[in-house]
């Protein structure tokens, strides 16, 4: 979304150089300044919601976890923000005006940008690892955005996350967990959310991330009623 305003600066760097050169050498401008080629857009991330495969692979791996988001932040905040310690406050902190409802198209607050990636999990599947992403950064939130597209309604669904440090989730707008008790290390499956539904068609995904210090990741997977492990596929 930064792309016009860039490109435009771009656009002018090159004919004000142009314009200094073509002082001393007979260089036509729009030949000196070809169009910068325009930087892609991030896109908004959908993934497919695919029923358990019964003959699959009974191990987790990466086909089971939301791996394609779009993070917006980084959202800084001080040491001594939220009470110093553990700052669990931060948790509940409203980092951007109606959380619940932030979509892809929320324009990103000065000192923040959003970026689309699939994550693929370094120290095992299915971590999103944040602190990768913002070189080693502290005392910070993001909020990550996923669209999930399932063809039928899942229903009774178990949601498992897992979080360096607090982690708080939204989907369709509701909140449906939320863990802020005490800074932790990450691992799959920390949290278990029972009676979960992801509707026909478009499901709008948020989470609020919060690291303190240290390791900053989380992780997200559905399973059915069987204890199966919804299958997620980046479009
Ligand atoms: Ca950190
Ligand atoms: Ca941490």
């Amino acid at each position: 979304m930064q792309t016009p305003f860039l490109s435009m600066i771009h656009r002018v760097t090159i004919l004000t150089l142009a314009a200094g050169l073509s002082a001393s050498m007979p260089v036509r401008a729009e030949e000196a300044a070809p169009a910068a080629p325009a930087a892609s857009e991030p896109t908004k991330p959908i993934s497919d919601a695919l029923p358990p495969d019964p003959e699959a692979d009974p191990f987790l791996n990466e086909e089971h976890f939301v791996m394609q988001w779009a993070v917006l932040g980084p959202f800084k905040f001080a040491a001594e923000d939220f009470g110093g310690g553990d700052q669990q406050e931060a948790a509940t902190h409203e980092f951007i005006p109606n959380e619940a409802d932030l979509t892809f198209d929320t324009p990103a607050p000065e000192g923040t940008s959003w970026i689309v990636k699939k994550f693929v999990g370094e120290a095992q599947p299915g971590q999103v690892n944040l602190e990768a992403m913002y070189d080693g950064i502290d005392h910070a939130a993001v909020y990550a955005v996923a669209y999930i597209h399932c063809d039928k309604a899942m229903e009774n669904l178990t949601l498992w996350t897992g979080s360096d440090d607090y982690i708080t989730v939204w989907i369709n707008g509701k909140k449906v967990m939320s863990y802020d008790a005490k800074r932790r290390g990450s691992d799959w499956d920390q949290d278990q959310t029972q009676g979960v539904t992801l509707q026909q068609g478009e499901n709008r995904i948020v989470a609020k991330v919060v690291d303190v210090v240290g390791g900053y990741d989380f992780y997200f997977r559905f399973s059915n009623a069987d204890d199966l492990p919804v299958m997620i596929k980046p479009r």
